[in-house]
């Protein structure tokens, strides 16, 4: 196979409800669409997820425009392949970097996936044939205003919800929530923002008779002795995001034992490829994993939803429908949930969604075309 085309699109969504984190507050979302084309005509589409801001990691909406631009797309085009897990080898020597690798990755997988005839699910080794979405909710003004929050994502069906924590707004918001919800399940992610502080460790253990399924990432991302330490402390499963950036980093906290569940994600570990690694070194130590998400339009969902439908991705994926986040997606049809499952579209050929390239152009605050030499 070779990609004799490439075009990336800077599109921008509004988002339907503000999302805010321990770190920032959203209205709309810029991400990088991806358009590969084969030397057989075929189109693949992938999506550069990464946040406009460097606080979730390292990398921007322009880092990431600028290094697939300048470092990603020269390395991929006119290269002969056979098989997507041997792109990573092509842009081996691109340290980090790897929302924008993650975006180019998916779009070869589906590319490879359409030459072939199959699901992407099943190019990625899938076996499910539907995938439990949970919802991640953002801070709120009042735990109230949470709580009502809460109530819309399970009055429309899902079965798990996350919510973001961040120094001061933990403990109150968390036990209001688990007042109205005793049966749900609920869990909190913090994004890094705690620290070993014993008012930050006080406020942190008094979640841990809230009933949580995890609490995901407390601590910043490179303190995986903080989480070690905290973990031996606690009855509730530490989950961890941003730590866990490659397969080393994985192999390091399964030996410091600073892990009990994963939380994949695409975008953060490099692409589909990177992704699936992750998933076998996590159940071969019987970690269990679920599929995070950076907010994907739709074209990043629907590689989260054929991901998900690996067999150790026993947890509740944040693959939430479309409609949570945008009014309008960029494909065709919408990804969309029944009672908080989404099905994986195992008829398909690709990721059995068509991207509305019309309205891709309209949204795009820049594009750019590359072809081999
Ligand atoms: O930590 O999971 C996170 C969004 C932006 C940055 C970090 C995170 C998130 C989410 C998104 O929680 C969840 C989703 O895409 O549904
Ligand atoms: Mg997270």
């Amino acid at each position: 196979m070779r990609i004799v085309a490439a075009e990336l699109f800077h599109a921008r969504l509004p988002l339907v409800h503000e999302f805010e984190t321990s770190s920032h507050r959203k209205a709309h979302l810029d991400h990088i669409l991806v358009r590969l084309t084969s030397a057989s005509g075929a189109v693949g589409w992938g999506e550069i997820a990464s946040p406009s801001d460097p606080y979730y990691c390292g990398e921007t909406v322009d880092s990431c425009w600028h290094v697939a631009s300048e470092y990603l797309l020269p390395a991929v085009l006119g290269a002969e392949w056979s098989h997507p897990r041997e792109l990573p080898a092509l842009w081996s020597k691109v340290r980090g970097n790897e929302f924008a690798k993650a975006g180019i990755d998916m779009a070869g997988w589906t590319l490879w996936a359409i030459e072939s005839g199959i699901s992407l699910a099943e190019a990625l080794g899938g076996t499910r044939q539907r995938v439990v979405a949970g919802v991640s909710l953002g801070i709120e003004a009042t735990p109230a205003d949470l709580v009502a929050q809460v109530a819309r994502q399970v009055d429309a069906g899902y079965p798990r919800v996350k919510l973001k924590i961040a120094p001061g707004w933990d403990v109150e918001p968390v036990r209001a929530v688990r007042a109205r919800f005793p049966e749900l399940d609920l869990h909190v992610d913090a994004n890094g923002a705690y620290t070993e502080h014993p008012d930050h460790l006080a406020a942190l253990r008094g979640l841990d008779d809230a009933g949580l399924s995890m609490i995901e990432q407390p601590f910043a991302p490179r303190n995986l002795l903080a989480h070690a330490r905290f973990r031996r402390t606690l009855t509730t499963p530490i989950c961890l995001d941003e730590s866990i950036v490659d397969l080393d980093d994985l192999r390091t906290a399964l030996a410091l034992e600073a892990i009990a569940i994963l939380n994949i994600k695409v975008s953060r570990m490099g692409g589909l490829t990177a992704a699936v690694a992750a998933h076998d070194l996590a159940r071969a130590h019987d970690v269990p994993v679920w599929c995070g998400g950076m907010h994907e339009f739709g074209v990043g969902r629907a590689a989260n939803v054929a991901l998900s439908s690996l067999p150790g991705f026993t947890l509740p994926s944040d693959v939430s429908a479309s409609d949570k986040y945008y009014s309008r997606d960029v494909v065709i049809p919408p990804i969309s949930a029944d009672r908080g499952l989404v099905d994986v579209p195992w008829q398909a050929v690709g990721d059995g969604h068509r991207v509305d390239e019309a309205f891709v152009r309209e949204i795009s605050l820049r594009a750019l075309q590359r072809s081999a030499g």
